[in-house]
């Protein structure tokens, strides 16, 4: 069985030096419980940091805590202070939250906490490698790590790598606002799997890859040169049966077992039985919607006042990144609203509100979610909020009614509640009538739905689903794993240095220079030529530069070497030091299909037209993707219609369209080289699907390479512009 890595900022644990032996408890986070069967159950290791410094121990301590990390299996990752400060209170907590929960004034561009956040997940990195296989499978979880997986690919290539999101992933105009938007997407991209909480932070996602990398997606699957990553949707879930136990113990506990807490409820409704409690809980973070929740209660009190001394609204705030100045100000808001609405309101029989801000043990929680008529939960931005499913699954007799905000993950799964849009104080006053006046029957019908789809995908199921869809990916990977070039070339080598007369089909752009529209930024360099020419130079070969570009610029750049030319797909031929057409071609059509290719580029900013010899071209390299794409679409259906009494054909290339004559293409050319002569060596090699044509063509014999891309006929992949200029220089020096 493949051992489970698994990673997050912390360990699941909490350590107690305050005896004289360490003490190590299970932690309570929705994580640390999400997680705690596949951590049990399963052969596994957890990597976090541990809260501890080791240089604050000495050496005995050091090796005694250690060693109990790894009984628990866990395995320390160890961060300084100040790294700490830059990385977790700084990228993590005051750069990357803010701005994911569209908290745009909050967010922070500080260099120094992207330098520290590269490091540590560099640190994170270095410390998984030194105890991990490829044949381990990795679960990397949240926002802490964003760059880990391409970190771990790098050392890995063939490992399994899945990562879970736990917080919203912005759209693409939030994203783009960070320096180092690219960056934290290739990062994602190291993994095998991406999962998020709802279909919306997945599409954000996909978008961001698209618009900021140029990464197209099928469905759901990210197409990169030479990987797949597979985004998909897993909402977390709640340990569902424990809170259920729980408060059903609870329930059914006599007076004198009952706990401080619980008593003092029952003294709340015994002195008015009538009164209704509501709970709202959640860690005092702004992305929760603490303040508009108090402003709501208040609407509802000074809209409703007949409710007035019947409602209680208790609030627990849990303490939380206390030392970043947005929670500071937060906390002091909400102390001073409560004050206010309590000090308006309230009486000496009385209180409004009931504000907590402190822990509770998770026992206490769930008897005050068992104790309340209502939760109020209103986050202006939530990834998922699983107390929303805590307080359902802690209703045993199903009463109970839950006001959702719209902005929580949870409300896409959870319809039957009360939707409330969190800034809306009149909706939240009106819902919390509509609440208190619900009918029981009516509060069971819309719970028991609730319930049964929490009971059904708990946390152990979303945690053993992502797992089962990483391993399936990290299968499929293998089957599809391209043929290394780098694994065969001595192979290719040898029958090279045997050959008598070869010939190399050889493509120009994105094959031996990045693609670059502009000529003149995408001519060869001085090294090129001189690779290009010592590979012509040896007699035995024959190098034939095959492009799509026009005549004209494919003669400035080569006319004056010995190499064989092919230019425009296949429409001219450089033979016998003069250019020749493929065959005999009209271009009367192109003065019918200009003014459409022109107007294409009116509407489209970015993009350009070229009228070659005998085609015509639309780029859009440069226009904003999605426009681009869709415009693409409308362009091929328009001249589909029309080419049906012209002897031509459309290519769709990466970002251009192209219309030419029909039947010529890089296939065809390269045939018309090999007709005349007995080649014992042939390759091609080329890096998109117009090169695919001569892979097509070509014997079976022909060593046939495509750069970048894993859907081809080619026999062998190489990884991209330099790895091809390698293994030609490579190439060029066998000699027998
Ligand atoms: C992040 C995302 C996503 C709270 N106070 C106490 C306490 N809690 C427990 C609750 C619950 C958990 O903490 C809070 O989970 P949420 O989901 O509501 O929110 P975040 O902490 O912001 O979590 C969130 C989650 O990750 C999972 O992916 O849902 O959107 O922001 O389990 O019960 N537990 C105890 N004492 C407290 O005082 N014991």
């Amino acid at each position: 069985m493949q051992r489970i890595i698994i990673v997050s900022n912390r360990l699941p644990v909490s350590l107690d030096f305050s005896g004289e032996k360490v003490d190590i408890t299970s932690g309570i986070g929705g994580l640390a419980t999400g997680m705690k069967s596949v951590h049990q159950d399963r052969e596994s290791l957890w990597f976090g940091w541990p809260r501890y410094s080791p240089r604050d121990m000495n050496k005995h301590k050091l090796e005694e805590t250690e060693n109990l990390l790894r009984k628990n299996k866990c395995s320390p990752v160890y961060l300084e202070k100040k790294d700490i400060d830059n990385y977790y209170y700084g990228f993590s907590n005051r750069t990357l939250w803010p701005l994911f929960h569209y908290f745009m004034q909050y967010t922070e561009y500080k260099t120094e906490y992207w330098e520290s956040y590269k490091k540590v997940n560099r640190i994170f990195a270095d410390t998984i490698a030194k105890e991990i296989t490829e044949n381990d499978i990795v679960w990397v979880h949240d926002y802490h790590l964003l760059l880990l997986p391409a970190m771990l690919r790098e050392k890995f290539p063939d490992l399994g790598i899945g990562f879970f999101l736990h917080i919203p992933f912005p759209s693409y105009e939030v994203f783009r606002l960070l320096p180092w938007r690219n960056e934290l997407v290739e990062g994602m991209l190291g993994a095998d799997l991406l999962g998020f909480h709802t279909y919306d932070y997945e599409r954000h996602f996909r978008s961001c890859a698209h618009r900021l990398l140029g990464y197209d997606a099928d469905f759901n699957t990210i197409k990169m040169d030479t990987r797949e990553i597979k985004l998909d949707v897993f909402p977390m879930g709640i340990d569902y049966e424990y809170f259920e136990n729980a408060a059903n113990e609870k329930r059914n506990r006599s007076v004198k077992d009952k706990t401080d807490i619980q008593r003092e409820i029952d003294r709340y409704f015994l002195s008015a039985p009538d009164r209704k409690l509501i709970i709202s809980i959640d860690r005092l973070d702004y992305s929760k919607g603490i303040p508009n929740r108090l402003w709501a209660f208040e609407r509802f009190l000074e809209k409703y006042p007949e409710y007035l001394e019947k409602v209680t609204l208790m609030m627990l705030a849990t303490p939380t990144r206390s030392n970043v100045p947005q929670y500071q100000k937060m906390k002091q808001e909400v102390d001073e609203l409560v004050g206010r609405i309590n000090g308006k309101y309230g009486g000496i029989n009385w209180t409004p509100i009931w504000y907590f801000y402190r822990a509770l043990p998770l026992d206490r929680l769930i008897e005050l979610y068992l104790a309340s008529e209502i939760a109020l939960i209103t986050p202006v931005r939530d990834g998922m909020n699983l107390v929303a499913k805590e307080y359902l699954a802690s209703k045993p007799d199903n009463k109970g009614v839950l006001i959702l905000s719209e902005m929580a993950g949870s409300a896409k799964e959870m319809s039957e509640a009360i939707i409330i849009n969190p800034n809306n104080m009149d909706e939240i006053a009106d819902s919390i009538v509509e609440a208190i006046n619900m009918p029981v029957e009516e509060q069971i019908a819309r719970n028991k739905i609730l319930k049964n789809r929490l009971k059904r995908y708990n946390v152990n199921k979303w945690a053993t689903d992502f797992l089962r869809a990483l391993k399936d990916q990290t299968a499929y990977k293998a089957t599809y794993k391209p043929k290394n070039i780098k694994a065969t070339k001595f192979h290719i080598f040898k029958k090279y240095k045997k050959a008598k007369k070869r010939i190399l089909f050889i493509d120009y752009d994105g094959t031996l220079t990045h693609f670059k529209k502009d000529p003149k930024k995408a001519m060869p360099d001085k090294n090129l030529y001189l690779l290009l020419d010592h590979l012509s130079s040896d007699p035995k070969n024959e190098v034939v530069i095959v492009s799509g570009r026009d005549k004209n610029t494919i003669d400035n750049w080569f006319g004056n070497r010995k190499f064989k030319l092919v230019a425009e797909h296949g429409s001219w031929l450089y033979k016998n030091n003069k250019w020749q057409r493929f065959r005999e071609m009209n271009d009367e059509w192109k003065e019918i299909f200009e003014p459409i290719f022109q107007w294409y580029v009116d509407r489209t900013p970015g993009s350009l037209y070229e009228e070659k010899d005998y085609s015509l071209t639309w780029h859009y390299p440069n226009s904003d993707p999605e426009l681009g794409k869709n415009r693409s679409i409308e362009l091929k259906d328009e001249i589909t219609s029309l080419i049906a009494n012209h002897d031509l054909e459309i290519m769709e290339g990466k970002k251009v369209i192209e219309l030419k004559s029909s039947g010529i293409n890089k296939g065809q050319a390269a045939l018309y080289y090999l007709a005349d002569n007995s080649y014992d060596f042939i390759m091609a090699i080329g890096d998109d699907w117009t090169d695919e044509y001569i892979f097509h063509e070509l014997p079976k014999s022909a060593y046939t390479i495509r750069v970048g891309s894993i859907n081809t006929e080619a026999r062998y992949f190489i990884d991209g512009v330099d790895a091809v200029r390698d293994f030609l220089k490579e190439l060029s020096k066998q000699k027998v």
